[in-house]
């Protein structure tokens, strides 16, 4: 069987993870190349790799021999010009969220895969390969609960990384509710309102955590998200969807449970690539078998640019306090 070539693009705690899935949980493909600015990083993943280039500079990677495809897991704020890289050469791409931090990069990575007329982009929202998510999703398509009215959402993690800002908490952590509203409704974000309790003393001073989001569909649904990154407990992420005629919820403790000492108990992950591992997994085995064929199959730019737009006018709301509308482009014909 033939072998994809990657470049990865960022040897950070994603960049390391996705690296170890391929090859291990991920057949069909191996790490060709690895860039990271930091160097001994790139060294440090590429070691025992077969074959595999360290570079400090992604244009060398995308350009390292074997390469065929590129999954970019560097900060957002780098991946604009590592997508452009790729598409410049024909690869497709598998861009960690959120595709680019605000809606400027969106409408240039949607520009360039336009002008070369076929989607070679796809956008890193992992939750839509989660088992719990597709069975939700397969419900509210069915009509199981009958119109969707509203969505309750919770996204705790047990401690933010260091480089986390108020904004970050908008960007990397609530463009998860975000796509999945979209994917989960079919229905675009249409004004978003945010709200802020006196902060967690466990947030770093930059850091306003936690945050209640509330979001308003095209359709009038209405999403409400508590966003805690510094929760201290674990790694939580819940929804229920409330209908016409009943509700679903997902993401409740699947861990055993232990009744010992008259208390009752069980683990809570810590970590979201614990958690959604196997949406992981997932993902990346049926980027790798569309990439083999010179596609993508999953969310596109079309999905990184609305989440983009609704993220922008998501961190508008959280400083001005006011309810702000999200506005989008037409969408483009490439993307209906
Ligand atoms: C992180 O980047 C993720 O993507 C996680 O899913 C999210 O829970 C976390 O808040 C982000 O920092």
């Amino acid at each position: 069987m033939s072998t994809l070539g990657i470049a990865l693009i960022g040897a950070g705690k994603m960049g390391t993870d996705h690296a170890r899935r391929i090859g291990r949980t991920v057949g069909g493909a191996r790490v060709a190349a690895v860039a990271d600015p930091d160097g001994d990083r790139a060294k440090e993943v590429t070691a025992g790799l077969d074959g595999a280039s360290a570079h400090t500079d992604a244009a060398a990677a995308i350009a390292a021999p074997g390469v065929q495809a590129v999954l970019i897991a560097s900060p957002g704020p780098a991946h604009e010009e590592a997508i452009g890289l790729a598409l410049e050469r024909g690869l497709p791409v598998l861009c960690e969220k959120p595709m680019t931090p605000d809606t400027a990069g969106a409408l240039r990575v949607m520009e360039a895969e336009q002008r070369l007329g076929r989607r070679l982009v796809q956008v890193g929202f992992m939750r839509r390969y989660d088992a719990e998510y597709e069975e939700l999703k397969g419900l509210l398509d069915a009509g199981g609960i009958g119109r969707p009215l509203f969505l309750h959402c919770r996204h705790r993690n047990a401690v933010s990384l260091p480089f986390f800002t108020s904004d970050s908490l908008i960007n990397d952590s609530l463009v998860h509710e975000v796509d999945a509203t979209r994917w989960l409704l079919g229905e675009e974000i249409a004004a978003v309102s945010v709200f802020s309790p006196p902060p967690t003393s466990a947030a770093p001073p930059e850091l306003h955590d936690p945050r209640f989001v509330l979001m308003e569909t095209s359709g009038g649904v209405l999403v409400d998200v508590e966003v805690f990154v510094n929760c201290g407990f674990g790694y939580e992420v819940r929804c229920e969807a409330v209908g016409e005629s009943g509700s679903a919820s997902i993401g409740e403790p699947r861990a055993m449970t232990v009744r010992r000492a008259g208390a009752r108990s069980g683990a809570i992950p810590q970590d979201f690539t614990v958690r959604f591992a196997d949406a992981y997994d997932r993902q990346l085995r049926r980027w790798v078998a569309a990439a083999a064929r010179g596609g993508v199959a999953g969310p596109g730019a079309w999905d990184g640019y609305a989440a983009a737009a609704v993220c922008e006018a998501g961190i508008a709301a959280g400083r001005s306090g006011v309810r702000t509308p999200v506005e989008l482009v037409e969408r483009p014909a490439l993307y209906r």
